[in-house]
């Protein structure tokens, strides 16, 4: 087939190239689709890959159709290349091993483009570096669009990704466009989205409208593909986002964040300016159902910064007799209110693109259970019986076999080196997980009773406490922060900031932001918001609570307060479990239980310190005066503890 291009023309304006007329005219070279059904593309998508085309010069085009046959063929393709290694200890499972210097989401390299900065980020006099997202003006985006797009994808496939964030064709779901050259990053989306033909149906019939994605893994250096297995451009890694455009233009790299556009990309940075639009919320949140012993079912959210065991209370094997847990997703959850005023969550994803470090039958046995079929695994080890491997997980798999590191290199305990890198991961059908929720594709979405916000606290953060109010809760979920291994110039840990999980994924303003959450309470009936720390630790520098499936004696306290049971005792900082309320019968070792809910007043009054440091010199002005308040209150409290 002949793909007919358009003559276009720049405006100067990001991206965004218009076409002179509609009707196609064709310029210098005609392209073959070599792959796919350019018929099935609506006349904007059409048009929208041509602009691509004539940026990127790609030698082929192929339309991604979603099918098994296609991913048979880039299996084939990628095989080639050296780009992944088939693992036959597993069903159609695969191992990647990117370039060392292409490992992760590159957040200094991320930029939201709006007309003016505070559109984008809190300006406030500090003199304080925000650390609460990158702006760029529309001039020097698009000089780094031009100075790295033309030509880049110059002797290779240029592929369209037609997929969809959420079930096809439910009101809540959002589709986007992704145009790459990594036939990784395809095969990556059919498992992280619902990706193909069926979505280009969905464009035809639904409202057309759609987020533009553009991908390229790099320029080849004079014409020359270096690294064929892994092509890539660290140096000159950037990923752009234009929210007044639905916009995404990402470069240089292939990895997880930067190049599967749909997750945080598109379903947070550009979801959340598109949910402050339409009046909803695009947050960094797990969703899981809980059914009690009497069989009554919620549905809880939980925003926890990366590190805090995400994806393991997603999946939650509960500890707590009559209990059960099912998963309907582990990182990303678009929440609307319905006609009836309930708050009703979909997650956008498809699949897990989960740490793999750290995963095993005795941490996640439900995740272990899903990720061995349909699966692609990126800078695992690789084990000499064609399996994977990386630390953490039980070591007979590893008994009698030899093990490859996630560079190539052979690796046995003694060489002091991790087998697997630390962001190594699996990418994974979700509808394989065995406690996958009935209802994890119900384009209703399912209703939200709680909210958790949590961290990694090592001090003075109680196992759980209740939001006195909203607004309260909104300001527990400002006033985040959580233990991370600190920028290299630092030495250990520090307790960093990272406002609902979201600093590196806001797409606007974190005041308009924290604005916009607190008038969700006028649009219908807000969840209770709770915060939890699984990680405090006692005087021994011991962990105080096992985590993990024991986590569910917590849900039991917050299930029971959705249900409005009076077992909390009001504090300085909110509602606390009143005496013998947190169930502990059964549990292995006894817990300190003063200790675990301990409040101390100087580590209090410090904690109120930092927090309005950082609303001053990283909000400012923008801080919303409820906000405000709740601080004062806290502080005012804390005074009197
Ligand atoms: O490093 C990457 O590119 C992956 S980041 C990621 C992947 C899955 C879920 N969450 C995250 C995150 O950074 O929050
Ligand atoms: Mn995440």
């Amino acid at each position: 087939m002949i793909y007919k291009g358009l003559t276009l023309f720049k405006d100067g304006y990001g991206l965004a190239l218009r076409t002179a007329q509609y009707n196609y005219r064709l310029y210098q070279r005609a392209l073959s689709v070599h792959y796919g059904n350019a018929a099935l593309l609506t006349p904007s998508v059409k048009s929208y890959v041509e602009e691509c085309v004539q940026l990127c010069q790609p030698d082929k085009i192929h339309i991604c159709d979603g099918s098994a046959k296609e991913s048979q063929m880039l299996q084939t393709h990628m095989l080639q290349q050296g780009t992944i290694i088939p693992l036959p200890k597993y069903e159609n499972c695969w191992l990647a091993r990117t370039n060392p210097a292409d490992v992760a989401r590159v957040e200094s390299k991320t930029f939201i483009c709006t007309a003016n900065k505070e559109e984008t980020v809190p300006v406030t006099n500090e003199g304080t570096p925000g650390a609460l997202g990158n702006w760029i003006s529309k001039k020097d985006m698009q000089k780094a669009i031009q100075e790295r797009f033309p030509s880049s994808m110059a002797g290779r496939t240029m592929y369209v990704i037609p997929f969809s964030m959420g079930p096809i064709g439910s009101p809540l779901s959002k589709i986007g466009i992704e145009v790459t050259d990594s036939p990784y990053v395809v095969e990556s989306m059919k498992i992280m989205t619902r990706a193909g033909t069926k979505v280009l149906e969905q464009l035809q019939t639904g409202d057309g409208q759609f987020v533009k994605c553009l991908h390229s893994v790099g320029k080849p250096k004079n014409g020359v593909i270096e690294q064929p297995s892994w092509p890539c451009d660290p140096e000159r890694t950037i990923i752009l986002h234009t929210p007044d455009n639905n916009e995404i233009v990402s470069y240089g790299s292939g990895y997880g964040g930067n190049s599967l556009l749909g997750k945080k990309c598109f379903a947070l940075r550009i979801g959340s300016t598109i949910a402050k639009r339409e009046g909803w919320l695009a947050e960094h949140m797990l969703i899981l159902g809980i059914t009690n012993p009497k069989g009554e079912k919620i549905y809880i959210a939980a925003a926890f910064p990366s590190a805090c065991g995400k994806t393991n209370l997603a999946m939650l094997t509960p500890t707590l007799p009559g209990y059960k847990v099912e998963c309907v997703g582990d990182d990303i959850a678009w929440m609307k209110f319905d006609s009836n005023g309930d708050l009703r969550a979909i997650n956008p994803e498809n699949g897990f693109f989960g740490v793999a470090p750290g995963t095993s039958m005795a941490t996640n046995p439900n995740a272990m259970k899903t990720i061995f079929r349909n699966s692609l695994f990126t800078n695992v080890a690789h084990t000499s019986d064609e399996g994977v491997y990386w630390e953490g997980m039980e070591e007979e798999n590893i008994k009698s076999v030899n093990v490859t590191d996630w560079l190539g290199k052979p690796w046995n305990k003694s060489n002091g080196k991790p087998a697997a890198h630390p962001n190594s991961r699996f990418c994974t059908p979700a509808a394989q997980c065995p406690i996958i929720d009935p209802a994890w594709e119900d384009p209703a979405g399912v209703p939200i009773s709680a909210i958790l916000f949590g961290g990694r606290r090592p001090a003075g953060v109680p196992l759980v406490y209740e939001a006195r109010s909203w607004a309260h809760g909104v300001f527990i979920g400002a006033a985040m922060r959580s233990e991370a291994t600190a920028a290299a110039e630092h030495k250990g840990k520090v307790i960093m900031h990272d406002p609902f999980a979201m600093r590196p994924f806001f797409g606007y303003n974190f005041g308009n932001y924290l604005s916009h959450w607190l008038s969700m309470e006028k649009r219908g009936r807000v969840p209770k918001i709770f915060h939890v720390n699984w990680f405090r630790k006692g005087a021994d520098g011991k962990f105080l609570w096992p985590g993990f499936g024991e986590n569910s004696r917590v849900l039991d306290w917050i299930f029971r307060r959705v249900k409005g049971e009076e077992c909390y005792q009001a504090s300085a900082i909110g509602n606390l479990p009143s005496q013998n309320a947190l169930i502990t019968q059964g549990l292995q070792e006894a817990i300190k239980l003063d200790e675990l809910f301990n409040l101390p007043k100087d580590f209090w009054e410090q904690e109120v310190i930092e927090i309005e440091k950082y609303f001053k010199t990283q909000v400012g002005d923008f801080l919303p005066t409820q906000v405000a308040q709740e601080l004062a209150g806290l502080k005012d409290r804390v005074s009197k503890m």
